[in-house]
C-alpha cells in the first residue's frame, strides 16, 4: 500500500505580509501531477488545512480546486483528511457526508460516536486508517463523565482506547494533529503555534501499537519518538527559520505487517524560495541569481559605517524582501551591554515574581500548574 502524507498546508498563510496564494497554488499543482503519475492508494492529509479558522474567500477556493483536482484523478484515490489546530472542525466538516460518495473522507470533530475509520486494501490484506482530529482535552471531557482526560496524553489515550483495534493481526494507521513527544527533543520553526509551558504535548507512547503514525503539527519533518512515526512537515517554507530546510512530498509505503514503512521524499520545486543571505551591502547588491531576486529573502547588512538608504537599494535588486537586518560591531555591542534588560518575561514568570514579591515564597508545583491552565484559556479566549 502507497499513500501520500501530507500536513499543515495552511492554505491562505501571508509570509510578513506578501499573499502566498501563487505559490499554494503552484506547490498543491505538483501534489496533483505526482498523484496522476504515482497513482497512490490514498492521500492523508493530517491537519491544518488552512492557516486561520475563518479562512478568506480566495483560500477556500484554493483549497476546492485541490480537492477538485484529486477527486478527478481516475481510477478515484480516496483522500482522507483531519483538522489541525489552526482549523475550525466545524467549518471543515461541511459537506462531510457528501463528499464522502466522493471518498473524500473529512474527519473534523471527535464527535460522540467512534473514530473515523477508513479501510483500504491490498494484496496483504486491510489498512485500517484512523482519523483523529485534532483535540484539546476540553473538547472531549463530556465523553468520559466518570473520569475526565486531565492532559493531552490522557485525551489522545481515551480516544483511542474506546476504539476496539486489533493490533496483532491488522494493520493500522494513525492520522493525528498533535505535538508528539518522544524521549528526544523535537525540531520546531518559528512558524508554528504552541502552548506556554508545553501542556500540549502528547507522550508518542500511547499510540504505541500501530504500524504506522502520519502526524502533522510540526513544520520540519522528523521522527516523533520511533522509525514508523512521523511528521511530514510543510510543502513550503512558512519562515526564515526554515530557510535551509528542503521540503519534500512525503510517499509511505506499507509492506506486509510487521515490516517497517518505507518514506521517499518526493522532490518538490517551489515558485520562489525563502532564503537568508548576509554580507556588506555592496556585496549583496552583486550578482544576485535570479533565484535571489524572486525569492523571500530575509537580508543581513554588516557594513560599520553608516548606510544611505539601504532598503530602498535592495529593493532594486530584491523583489520579496522580508526583512533587512544590520549585524556589526555596533549592534553587536549595543546587544552586549542591553543583555541583561533584554531578557523578555513570559506572562507565567511575571505572576511568579509577583506572586514571590507578595507573599514571600515560590508557587507550589500544584498552583504553578494552576496558573499555565489559566494563562492558556486567556490566551485561547483571546484569539
Ligand atoms: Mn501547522
Amino acid at each position: 500500500m502507497k499513500f501520500f502524507h501530507l500536513s499543515d498546508l495552511h492554505i491562505g498563510k501571508q509570509l510578513h505580509h506578501y499573499n502566498l496564494r501563487e505559490d499554494q497554488a503552484h506547490i498543491l499543482g505538483q501534489v496533483i501531477c505526482y498523484a496522476k503519475d504515482i497513482h497512490p492508494d490514498a492521500v492523508v492529509i493530517a491537519g491544518d488545512i488552512y492557516d486561520k479558522t475563518v479562512p478568506s474567500a480566495e483560500a477556500v477556493t484554493l483549497w476546492d480546486e485541490f480537492l477538485t483536482g484529486l477527486s478527478r484523478i481516475r481510477p478515484r484515490i480516496p483522500v482522507l483528511i483531519i483538522s489541525g489546530n489552526h482549523d475550525s472542525a466545524e467549518r471543515l466538516q461541511y459537506a462531510a457526508s457528501l463528499l464522502k460518495d466522493q471518498e473524500i473522507y473529512l474527519a473534523g470533530e471527535a464527535g460522540e460516536d467512534q473514530m473515523q475509520k477508513v479501510t483500504l486494501e491490498d494484496a496483504y490484506g486491510e489498512v485500517d486508517f484512523y482519523l483523529l482530529p485534532f483535540v484539546k482535552p476540553s473538547y472531549v471531557r463530556h465523553l468520559f463523565p466518570e473520569d475526565p482526560p486531565g492532559n493531552y496524553t490522557e485525551a489522545v489515550e481515551k480516544l483511542i482506547s474506546r476504539e476496539s483495534i486489533d493490533f496483532i493481526n491488522k494493520r493500522n494507521v494513525l492520522v493525528s494533529h498533535q505535538f508528539y513527544r518522544g524521549s528526544k527533543e523535537p525540531v520546531t520553526c518559528d512558524s508554528e503555534i504552541f502552548s506556554i509551558g508545553g501542556l500540549d504535548q502528547v507522550d508518542v507512547s500511547v499510540v504505541r501499537g500501530f504500524d504506522y503514525g502520519a502526524f502533522g503539527h510540526l513544520h520540519s519533518a522528523q521522527k516523533a519518538g520511533a522509525e514508523a512515526y512521523r511528521y511530514c512537515g510543510t510543502l513550503l517554507k512558512y519562515s526564515v527559520s526554515e530557510a535551509e530546510q528542503e521540503k519534500a512530498l512525503h510517499l509511505v509505503t506499507l509492506g506486509e505487517k510487521g515490516t517497517s514503512p518505507q518514506v521517499e521524499r518526493l522532490k518538490l520545486t517551489p515558485l520562489r524560495d525563502v532564503c537568508r543571505k548576509s554580507g556588506s551591502l555592496s556585496e549583496v547588491l552583486q550578482n544576485p541569481s535570479q533565484r535571489e531576486r524572486e525569492a523571500y529573502i530575509s537580508i543581513t547588512l554588516t557594513d560599520e559605517e553608516e548606510l544611505y538608504k539601504p532598503k530602498e537599494q535592495l529593493q532594486q535588486v530584491y523583489r520579496r524582501i522580508l526583512e533587512v537586518r544590520i549585524e556589526n560591531s555596533r549592534t553587536k555591542r549595543k546587544l552586549d551591554g542591553l543583555e541583561e534588560e533584554l531578557i523578555i518575561q513570559s506572562p507565567q514568570e511575571v505572576f511568579g515574581d509577583f506572586y514571590r514579591e507578595m507573599q514571600g515564597k515560590d508557587l507550589t508545583e500544584e498552583e504553578q500548574k494552576i496558573m499555565d491552565e489559566i494563562f492558556e484559556q486567556a490566551k485561547e479566549e483571546d484569539q
